[in-house]
């Protein structure tokens, strides 16, 4: 016969002797039955009850009750097993006695199973110091109302190791004498690394392995949550990175993020955390609490890195980057206002020419809100005709008659009033609103010049500028043919100013669109020549009739020495390649003399006239006289 645990029972242990020796009920005690012939055990659970004659204070006998309880010792044996592969333990508490009581498994979880702790005290000593105030609470509460707690609380082993588990406990009674708790401890320190891993993979960048935008951003979250003050937030876009994807492929693209992610993080050291913010972005959460100027230092160290070449197959390439910074609490208090107004200060720098970097100010803040005001209300300018033009005379330099006609484009906008073309065309090229804008207004200038006509005033021709933009559309020259056509206009009555843009890039398709335009008859300049750096060998291959003298060469003329040098170059080239020459900006007689000695025939400027409405171009020309051409 053997006990509970396996042990022998000497024959005084046994229930009926200590029923007959105390003359107390054993209850409900477990006898393991060793069977030795048939080798099996039988767990059978025993209750013995004395017997006492009238009057004795001794039993005389012993009357034992056996039931044979082997399948339920099997099911628990297999609830216990079954519990431990769960990890969940069990746990008693019993307020009035004031016993605690832990499954094997339970004490397994706490690292205490060699000295099981006997008071709610002792285990609550061993519950994270941040976790222990909820624990005491959720069980406070339930014994005074009942009801029932689900913890995820975290556990130190004597050991020292940490483990995650789940508490569930409910009340079995109330009031403080009886108040009874049951319920589980299971280890969940396995699901939560999982959960954590799962979590961390949804915050990291795959090809750098840094955090992505989303990890940036909570970590950004949770700082701003936190007291300490002092993160400045450095936006990082590399300059120019399209190119290197485009003309090497993307596996040089890859080649050249993970290198750069690699410089930054040197440059970044422990001073701040980096991210990839998302494709050639990156992003620094630096630590400016202690050093205000370590986002400064930090920029200055990456625009430095970036000095140097990246190799790759061979070819050697130089990736520069715009940095912009917004530091907390002045530039932003919160995080989408700081992101934002890094960003605002890195398209600053990219604006100042790339290779640089800015810090946000209040000034920024009022473009950005600007440009944002600006391209909301250019959306509805076309459809609400808020747009008109207006012309500036082109004048024979020797006797001021008109020649012909710029037109320029006004915009009188309901709520911002107003508007000069610096103020706008800008915006309208970067949201691609300039496409329609531009086509209106070769519609409108044509449909003038037909008006003119028909009044008998035989301008040679009106010019229209031309942003890059819509020379990049397919349908530029469909776009002026069918103006032409529907005004019954030659195509020699239109002129179109492109800027030096076109010369510079270069576009695949420049040649053959400038000659489709130039088979329609129209005639072609270039605006503002020589205020970009034009590149002279395009002005020779491409068909244009001539080039307009940007009015700041003008300005010093005919004082200043190198400006007086750059009208005459420009002349002479012109002079050379068969080009017309017309000189923008005249505002002195002085001016207009030194043209007409470099041979400078037509010119526009204040000495003559600023650009005027139609009706009061039509009586500047009725005033002056057109120039009839030899
Ligand atoms: O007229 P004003 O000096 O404000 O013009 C400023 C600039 O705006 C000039 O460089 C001129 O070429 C440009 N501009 C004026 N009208 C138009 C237009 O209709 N389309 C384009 N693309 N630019 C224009
Ligand atoms: O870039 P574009 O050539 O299209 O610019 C023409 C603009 O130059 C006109 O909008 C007009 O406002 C400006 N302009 C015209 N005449 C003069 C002048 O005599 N002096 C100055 N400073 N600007 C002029
Ligand atoms: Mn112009």
């Amino acid at each position: 016969m053997i006990d509970h645990r396996g042990y022998p029972i000497g024959f005084r242990d046994m229930p009926p002797m200590r029923a007959l020796a105390t003359g107390k009920i054993v209850e409900s005690t477990l006898l393991g039955l060793y069977h030795h012939r048939r080798k099996q055990l039988t767990w059978v659970s025993a209750t013995s009850v004395p017997q006492f004659r009238p009057g004795a204070d001794r039993p005389h006998q012993v009357i034992s009750l056996f039931s044979d309880v082997t399948e339920l010792k099997r099911d628990s044996a297999l609830f216990l097993r079954a519990q431990a592969l769960a990890r969940v333990g069990g746990w008693e508490w019993d307020g009035g006695r004031h016993r605690l009581y832990l499954t094997d498994e339970a004490l397994r979880i706490i690292g205490r199973r060699d000295d099981p702790p006997r008071t709610l005290a002792g285990v609550l000593a061993q519950v994270a110091p941040s976790d222990r105030p909820q624990v005491e609470d959720a069980i406070e509460s339930v014994i005074r109302d009942g009801g029932a707690f689900d913890l995820e609380i975290q556990v130190v082993r004597p050991d020292g190791e940490s483990h995650w588990a789940r508490l569930i406990g409910q009340a079995e009674g109330r009031a403080p004498m009886n108040a009874r708790l049951t319920g589980t401890l299971q280890d969940i320190t396995q699901r939560r690394q999982i959960e954590e891993a799962l979590r961390s993979q949804a915050r990291t960048d795959p090809l750098t392995g840094l955090f992505n935008r989303d990890g940036i951003l909570s970590e950004l979250e949770r700082r701003l949550g936190s007291d300490h003050p002092g993160t400045t937030v450095v936006y990082i876009d590399l300059d120019r990175f399209k190119l290197v994807n485009d003309l090497l492929g993307h596996s040089a693209g890859d080649h050249l993020l993970v290198n750069a992610a690699r410089r930054l993080e040197r440059c970044v050291g422990e001073s701040g955390v980096l991210a990839r913010f998302g494709g050639d972005e990156f992003l620094v959460l630096a630590d400016t609490e202690h050093d205000p100027g370590e986002a400064e230092a930090l920029a200055e160290r990456i625009t430095r890195a970036f000095g140097d070449s990246f190799r790759y197959a061979g070819e050697e390439f130089t990736i520069t980057t715009s940095v912009g910074l917004a530091r907390h609490p002045e530039h932003g208090k919160s995080v989408q206002q700081l992101v934002n107004n890094a960003d605002a200060a890195m398209y600053d720098a990219k604006r100042r020419g790339r290779n640089n970097w800015q810090v946000f100010t209040p000034e920024l803040a009022r473009q950005q809100h600007d440009r944002v005001q600006v391209e909301a209300q250019l959306r509805r300018a076309l459809d609400n005709e808020e747009f008109r033009l207006v012309y500036q005379p082109l004048v024979a330099l020797a006797d001021g008659k008109v020649r012909s006609a710029e037109a320029l484009i006004r915009w009188r906008s309901p709520v911002l009033g107003e508007m000069r073309p610096d103020h706008f065309i800008s915006h309208a090229e970067t949201t691609g609103d300039i496409v329609r804008i531009g086509a209106w207004v070769i519609e409108a200038a044509c449909k003038q010049m037909a008006a003119w006509r028909a009044e008998g005033f035989a301008l040679e021709r009106v010019a229209v500028n031309i942003s890059y933009r819509q020379f990049l559309t397919e349908d530029l020259p469909q776009i002026i043919s069918d103006a032409l056509n529907e005004y019954g206009l030659p195509g020699s009555a239109l002129e179109l100013e492109f800027t030096e843009r076109v010369l510079i890039e270069d576009a695949p398709d420049t040649l053959h669109t400038f000659e489709t335009l130039r088979g329609l008859g129209v005639v072609l300049t270039i605006d503002d020549f020589g205020e970009g750096y034009s590149a002279l060998n395009y002005l020779r291959r491409l068909p244009i009739h001539g080039l307009k003298l940007s009015h700041s060469f003008l300005q010093g003329v005919p004082g200043n020495e190198s400006d007086v040098a750059i009208c005459q170059a420009v002349a002479g080239i012109a002079r050379s390649l068969g080009l017309d020459v017309v000189a923008e900006g005249v505002e002195s007689p002085a001016q207009r003399d030194f043209l007409l000695g470099l041979g400078i025939r037509t010119g526009q400027g204040f000495l003559f006239s600023q650009a005027l409405e139609p009706d009061n171009f039509t009586a500047f020309l009725r005033q002056t006289g057109l120039h009839t051409p030899q």
